[in-house]
């Protein structure tokens, strides 16, 4: 994953503490104190660089991240905030680099305990203009470390419809390991990304849309709105749960409503299934009960047979676009060069 990786960032005071502390363990191994004066600034120079610059590179390249990541991420921080803090990181890996240089270069014409002073208390304080945004990647670093682990390569199937209608219950039911269970940030429910295997070993992933949904589309706000977005993004099909029972707390018309909501922001292949059949049934739809399990596997069988239409068509569509041999687009045989003379 793009995201498990990044360590804590520390803060401006923690990453002096550190720097110094290393230099002056390295300065009590040396005789010579004039020259240690000089060794201790080139050192916290280039550890405080080293540093600043590690941070940055231990985010990912936002950027280039697979679209679903980084739409994730331009809805979660926006992707100028997150490219403006880290360029202050960056800025203050160079000021650090640039000041101790500069300082240390000049050290041998001076009083040495004076400019080493000077050195720290510089450093300090270019580090310490970044310190907001080390904080402020820190927050980012968690918020990324929680997000679920979607896998933009394989097939998925994003579970969506009204709150307890049944959508975790069928995740969990259908995947082949426990799934797992991740935090968005703009909900307090868990949003569950469960994997099942089928026929030849090819993972289909069921990913939750948890929270999203509690309020009527109006009510919904624009973080919620493109976060919906986003996941309807990664999905191949989307399959929606209605509950005819209503005991989830929706009427059947709102969840309807619903339905067509997300109708229109999606492009894939829609499946509506009605859960709870074992309290209530709804004609015209596939009917299953997560309870029971009766009508699962009619469910999870259209979706493969979905899944099967859809690589048939990305097959053909390979097809379609391999160039036409030279021969064929003039009609027939090209010229030998025998015939040419
Ligand atoms: N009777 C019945 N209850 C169900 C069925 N599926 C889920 N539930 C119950 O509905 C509630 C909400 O289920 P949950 O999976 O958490 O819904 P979600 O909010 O859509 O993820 C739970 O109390 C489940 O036990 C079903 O097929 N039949
Ligand atoms: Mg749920």
């Amino acid at each position: 994953m793009y995201f498990d990786d990044i360590p804590t960032v520390p803060t401006a005071d923690e990453l002096i503490d550190r720097v110094l502390r290393r230099a002056a363990k390295k300065m009590r191994e040396k005789t010579n104190k004039r020259r240690a004066d000089e060794d201790f600034v080139r050192s916290i120079t280039q550890a405080s660089h080293d540093k600043l610059v590690a941070i940055i590179q231990s985010f990912p390249n936002f950027e280039e991240l697979p679209p679903f990541y980084r739409d994730l991420c331009d809805i979660l921080f926006g992707m100028d905030n997150l490219k403006m803090n880290l360029g202050m990181v960056g800025w203050a890996a160079k000021n650090v680099r640039d000041v101790g240089r500069f300082i240390s270069t000049g050290m041998r014409r001076a009083d040495t305990l004076v400019e080493r002073r000077r050195a720290v208390a510089r450093i300090a304080s270019i580090i310490h203009r970044a310190d907001d945004a080390l904080h402020y990647l820190n927050d980012v670093r968690n918020v990324l470390r929680k997000l679920p682990h979607v896998n933009p390569d394989e097939f998925t199937i994003v579970v969506a419809g009204y709150p307890n209608v049944g959508k975790s219950s069928f995740i969990r039911l259908v995947s082949s390991a426990e799934p797992e269970i991740a935090s968005y940030p703009f909900t307090t429910k868990g949003i569950i990304v469960g994997h099942r295997i089928a026929e030849r070993r090819r993972k289909i992933q069921f990913i939750d849309t948890p929270g999203l949904l509690d309020r009527e589309g109006e009510e919904r706000n624009a973080i919620e709105k493109q976060a919906l977005n986003a996941l309807v993004y990664v999905a191949d099909i989307v399959l929606f749960v209605i509950d005819a029972s209503e005991n989830c707390g929706y009427s059947i018309e709102a969840q309807f409503k619903l339905r067509e909501e997300i109708e229109e922001i999606t492009s894939v292949p829609m499946v509506t299934v009605v859960n709870k059949a074992d309290v209530k049934k709804y004609e015209g739809f596939f009917n299953m009960s997560t309870v029971s399990g009766e009508g699962v596997e009619d469910v999870l069988n259209e979706l493969l047979r979905i899944r099967k239409e859809n690589m048939i068509k990305e097959v053909v569509d390979i097809r379609s676009e391999l160039p036409v041999p030279e021969m064929r687009r003039h009609g027939g045989r090209t010229k030998s060069k025998k015939d040419a003379y």
